[in-house]
């Protein structure tokens, strides 16, 4: 199962049953508070010059631009979402 992509599979047969544990991810939110904050912000930056390690769950959470890193583009729209949250 794909959750990244908010698309899942499932094939259900009758009689059985499955437990799944899902988790939900707000989608730049690396201290994952349910909140885009300022700590986000600067560590997605801190993450594309390269200040401190990522892992691909990283990747995946603040990737804005889908391509498969962290770029300026992603830390640009994470600026600007938390500015339009704090400054309207
Ligand atoms: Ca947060
Ligand atoms: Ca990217």
């Amino acid at each position: 199962m794909t959750f990244w992509d908010n698309s899942t599979i499932a094939t259900v047969i009758t009689g059985e049953t499955t437990t799944a544990n899902l988790v939900l991810v707000i989608r730049g939110d690396l201290n994952s508070n349910c909140v885009i904050d300022i700590g986000n912000v600067a560590k997605t930056a801190n993450m594309y010059l390269k200040r401190i390690s990522k892992t691909p769950e990283d990747i995946k959470i603040v990737d804005f631009n889908l391509n498969e890193g962290i770029d300026i583009g992603d830390v640009a729209k994470i600026a600007n979402y938390w500015s339009c949250i704090i400054f309207g």
